[in-house]
């Protein structure tokens, strides 16, 4: 009586859901396949990530005596489809039942509850207990509320984990210290370096292949330096704790021109795979925090965005889904600029958090958030274009944590699912919390003009163009009062800039 046990490429947990029980005759079934690999264009490094950690995890688990069927993406009787895979290894090991763990993507759970049609076997899908809050529990918080907030939710899991709790109170008397976290980088201010990762012989192996079948996707294959290993992730989070957590709040919105990683952890590539865990982590910056080497407000914000952020952003995938990949709120049809690919625009910010992305698999929160996803929300990119490409380029893209933030957080596709209002800032922000404008072909301080900054004209067009959809919200009063107040000979030349720009991406010229 075999039972084929399934790990996923982001499932790399010892204690994954699927593994537990396992029998002496069980066969654990991973597999390499052509389509995971191509559904988006994804960056070199991020299918070398998952690939290496793949071959590791299959490593590790052969290493504890478990029989794996793992198929290598070269196999020649690879089939190059996690369904079909399956059906395969089912039909050579006989098998009489799969298990398998709730996959992170609709799409790819779609595939597993076709299964036994596939196979003719019973299929076993076990909740994804990794996560903190599980898909039920979220429904059952989201249900009969108006609006779904996440720090409310976060306040919930705080108390359900006592996480930060001091007598049923959070510690400090405040649940959140967002207020002092918004600090701009003082000048010359050097970052402590992060680790990164000499790839060992089987990534070396893997960099080969990848760099020979997925030669034309955005980044260097070579470069690759992401943890692989459960002992590297952890070492890597070490680091954090002890070098950069302790800032982490103060600079946690900041940028600087030519800095890639500044005082984030890093963590969500391993995280995503399995190979941190999520309440390990809090505990630990939770320890940090009472033995006096990281302050409240750094401890706190990192907090918040593993226990809060993440979980929530996972529940509001699973509630929406499938119908929360077509939302388009604010109507936005253009296509996605080819300088998102190439970094080739003359606005510094936007060059800059391209540079990095296209070098690394990484941007920082904010650059995905106000600089990349700012400028898409601002241009009216089509949302289905801004998540296809978020989607590829960032080492820890799975769409149930990728979609949310992009077609809800940074593009207010949803409506005002995860945010209560968009993400939308002139350059004057992006000047506030970053050096960049001071390396710019445009001035920021102009909104017309051949040097003004992009960012000014389309700002306050977005803003003019969906003022009535944005006129019952409260939160969109201080925009909406700043149109209201413009000079109608400003606002129309204003608007006429951003016309411009907006016709020259649509006819591919530089911007
Ligand atoms: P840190 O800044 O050090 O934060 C610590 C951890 O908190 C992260 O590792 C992550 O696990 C969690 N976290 C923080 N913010 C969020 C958030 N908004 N949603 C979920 N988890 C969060 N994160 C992904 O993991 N995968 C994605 O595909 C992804 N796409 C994004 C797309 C857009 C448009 C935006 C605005 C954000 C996206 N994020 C995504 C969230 C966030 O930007 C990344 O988690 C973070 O930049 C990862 O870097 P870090 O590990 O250094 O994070
Ligand atoms: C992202 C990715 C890539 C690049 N390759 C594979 C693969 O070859 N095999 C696999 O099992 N998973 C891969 N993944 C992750 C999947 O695309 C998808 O995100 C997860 O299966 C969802 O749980
Ligand atoms: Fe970005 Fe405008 Fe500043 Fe240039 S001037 S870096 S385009 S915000």
């Amino acid at each position: 009586m075999t039972t084929l046990r399934i790990v996923l490429g982001d499932q790399l947990s010892h204690g994954l859901a699927s593994l537990r029980d396992l029998g002496p005759s069980d066969v654990v079934v991973m597999a390499e396949v052509q389509e995971e690999c191509t559904y988006v264009p994804h960056h070199a490094q991020k299918i070398v990530l998952v690939l290496a950690a793949m071959r590791h995890f299959a490593a590790e688990l052969r290493a504890r005596g478990i029989n794996v069927a793992y198929t290598r993406l070269d196999d020649p009787d690879n089939t190059h489809a996690l369904r079909s895979e399956i059906a395969r290894r089912a039909g050579e090991f006989e098998a009489s039942r799969i298990i398998a763990t709730e996959p992170g993507e609709w799409r790819v759970e779609q595939d597993m509850l076709g299964l036994e049609a596939a196979t003719g076997l019973p299929v076993e899908i076990r909740q994804d207990d990794r996560f903190l809050c599980s898909r039920p529990q979220f429904a059952a918080w989201a249900a009969g509320r108006k609006s779904l907030r996440m720090e409310f939710f976060y306040r919930e899991m705080r108390r359900q984990h006592d996480i930060l709790m001091e007598d049923g109170a959070p510690c400090g008397e405040q649940w959140n210290f967002d207020a002092e976290n918004r600090k701009r980088l003082p000048q010359g201010l050097v970052a402590p370096t992060a680790p990164r990762f000499a790839p060992d012989e089987i990534t070396t192996e893997v960099i080969a292949l990848v760099a020979q079948r997925f030669g034309n996707h955005i980044g260097k294959a070579s470069d690759f330096a992401w943890p692989v290993t459960h002992a590297q992730a952890q070492s890597a989070f070490e680091a954090f704790l002890t070098q950069r957590l302790e800032h982490f709040g103060d600079w946690q919105d900041a940028m600087q021109d030519g800095s890639d990683f500044l005082f984030h952890s890093l963590i969500s590539t391993s995280l995503n795979l399995g190979l941190l865990e999520a309440l390990e982590i809090c505990r630990a910056a939770e320890r940090a925090y009472h033995a006096g080497t990281a302050p409240l407000n750094a401890v706190e914000g990192f907090i918040r965005q593993v226990l809060g952020w993440r979980e929530f952003i996972r529940g509001i995938y699973w509630l929406r889904m499938p119908g929360y990949r077509h939302l388009n709120a604010l109507g936005a049809t253009r296509a996605l600029p080819d300088f998102y690919w190439t970094g080739q625009t003359r606005m510094r910010c936007v060059a800059e958090a391209v540079r990095g992305t296209s070098r690394n698999a990484y941007a920082h929160h904010i650059q995905r958030l106000m600089i990349t996803g700012n400028f898409a929300l601002l241009a009216g990119l089509h949302p289905d274009e801004v998540d296809r490409w978020y989607l590829a380029v960032y080492a820890d893209a799975y769409e149930w944590v990728e979609m949310p933030n992009t077609r809800g957080m940074a593009l207010f596709a949803d409506g005002g699912v995860v945010g209560s209002k968009p993400y939308a800032a002139s350059g004057a922000y992006i000047n506030k919390m970053s050096d960049h404008c001071g390396h710019c072909a445009y001035d920021v301080k102009q909104a017309t003009g051949p040097r003004a900054c992009p960012f000014n004209a389309l700002y306050w067009d977005f803003i003019a163009r969906n003022a009535e959809r944005f006129r019952g919200n409260p939160r969109m009063a201080m925009p909406l009062m700043g149109l209201a107040k413009m000079a109608p000979a400003r606002l129309a030349a204003t608007r006429a800039q951003a016309g411009a720009v907006l016709t020259a991406l649509d006819h591919g010229e530089m911007i």
